[in-house]
């Protein structure tokens, strides 16, 4: 059986043009003009007055991470579908082994949750300390498992978190291996530091989190993190970028002609640290880290993105309901659990703030949404393209109408959404999963299981210096 998608204005990273796309199992086989039906059950869907994506590559989330005394409250089934309500057709999830705990062990642990995952899915490797068998499993990961990207945390000192020289043997073994390392960057000792001088104070709402890690923090060690791939000699990647102070380093880098890239999520650019004056404890829904930034800071990143500094938007999606869970640190910031939903949201903020707001075109939308991503992170062209041969992940996104963000209505498993109340223009019509409509009209029909794991390889990271 065939889906035949028919006058609607196809937008790639590079192109826009009205035609038809046609899919046979799970690839894209034609894509053009006057394109007819093949099969007598060929599904026929009329694009007319509407936008064909490829579908949208989210390259950060948590689904179910155990993390600071709970799980991320969305697992691999409920996270993948409601990327798929969000036109979200494939998942980069981050595989977190615990401090003394093996990078393959870990591994294991992970494939199995993701055996529910409706849509497809790949892992990047956290390394989270290192040991006498970190070097070979890294290798393990790159040549046997389809794993090319490594992530470090600079901050979650004492948990999960990597001291320099660990960060330095992780960029090392990453550019023996033609991977890329992923960082998490921010000052981890300061942090502790500050959140013990503001608990001495008696400071202990949801606000004081937001104090605790002030954009400093994370200039620093974004700029301390490039220094060290500089010295090394290889690629980096910053993931959640939040801040002038960061954007400042990757600036600096960019003109020593240093591979720099750095992602960016539709919080830091739309919210304002003002969300953490909530009252009644409802800042808790906003503790994520880095933390949502002062007015000024936002602009700054569209900025980025004009200027092509910041190459991704994911979402960091990694829910904790406020009842049962963020709850944990009523009495105290520093217990509650950094995080929040964000799937299924980012294609409607991303459309409506940057397209419509004025900051970015829909090729470059199309670009920060599916295209990058699977580029940096080996995905390309299989992913991210609307051409023949590529997998049949697509979205039909009609530009009219809009819709209000509520928890009420979400598909993510938390009972706080941190958008709640935001209107978004346009809906997605169709999400097209393995050449299969999973998402029509409001409507998901998705298989628990049905997602595939995507083992990646980087071109010698080349795949990401198409810097723009
Ligand atoms: N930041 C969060 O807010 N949650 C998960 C991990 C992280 O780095
Ligand atoms: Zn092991
Ligand atoms: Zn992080
Ligand atoms: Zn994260």
């Amino acid at each position: 059986m065939g889906i035949l998608i028919k006058n609607g204005e196809i937008v790639t990273a590079s192109d826009k043009f009205v035609g038809d796309v046609y899919c046979d199992g799970d690839k894209i086989v034609a894509v053009g003009s006057g394109l007819v039906k093949q099969g007598a059950d060929d599904v026929v869907i009329d694009a007319s007055g509407q936008l064909v994506f490829p579908g949208g590559i989210d390259a950060h989330v948590h689904m179910e991470l155990p993390f600071m005394g709970t799980e991320s409250s969305d697992d691999f089934e409920t996270g993948t579908a409601a990327g798929v309500a969000g036109g979200t057709t494939s998942i980069i999830d981050f595989v977190i082994p615990a401090r003394g705990q093996h990078l393959l062990d870990g591994l294991a642990m992970w494939k199995e949750k993701a055996k529910k995952a409706v849509a497809d899915y790949a892992f990047h490797m956290a390394v989270t300390w290192w040991g006498d068998r970190t070097k070979s499993e890294m290798e393990q990961c790159v040549r046997e498992e389809g794993i090319p990207s490594f992530k470090t945390f600079m901050a979650y000192r004492g948990a999960i978190g990597v001291d320099d020289v660990e960060l330095i043997q992780v960029m090392q073994t990453a550019k023996d291996l033609g991977a890329l390392v992923t960082v998490h960057a921010e000052h981890g000792d300061i942090v502790v530091a500050l959140q013990k001088k503001l608990v001495a104070e008696g400071k202990l709402e949801p606000k004081y989190h937001a104090l605790s890690r002030p954009a400093p923090v994370e200039g620093e060690a974004t700029n301390r993190a490039i220094m060290m791939a500089r010295m090394i000699g290889e690629p980096i990647y910053i993931v959640h970028l939040t801040c002038r102070e960061a954007l400042d380093a990757v600036t600096d880098a960019r003109r020593r002609g240093q591979l720099v890239m750095a992602e960016t999520c539709p919080q830091y650019l739309i919210l304002d640290d003002s969300v953490y004056d909530k009252p009644d404890f409802e800042g808790a829904a906003y503790v994520m880290s880095p933390p949502i930034r002062p007015k000024g800071h936002q602009e700054a990143l569209w900025a980025g993105i004009a200027s092509g500094l910041i190459q991704v938007v994911a979402t960091d999606h990694c829910p904790f309901n406020q009842v049962g869970q963020k709850d944990m640190g009523r009495d105290n910031f520093t217990k509650i659990p950094n995080g929040a939903a964000g799937i299924e949201n980012r294609l409607g903020l991303l459309w409506t703030y940057g397209v419509l707001g004025g900051h970015i075109d829909v090729n470059r939308f199309v670009d920060l949404f599916s295209t990058q991503p699977a580029k940096i992170f080996g995905l390309y062209p299989r992913k991210g393209a609307i051409v023949p041969g590529a997998d049949a992940d697509l979205v039909v996104f009609d530009p009219k109408g809009s819709s209000v963000i509520s928890a009420k209505t979400h598909h993510h498993r938390c009972d706080r959404n941190i958008f709640e109340g935001f209107e978004v223009k346009g809906k997605v019509s169709h999400t097209i999963v393995h050449g299969r409509v999973q998402y029509k009209d409001g409507k998901l029909d998705v298989v628990r299981g049905a997602g595939r794991y995507l083992p990646r390889k980087l071109e010698a990271p080349a795949a990401a210096r198409e810097l723009r």
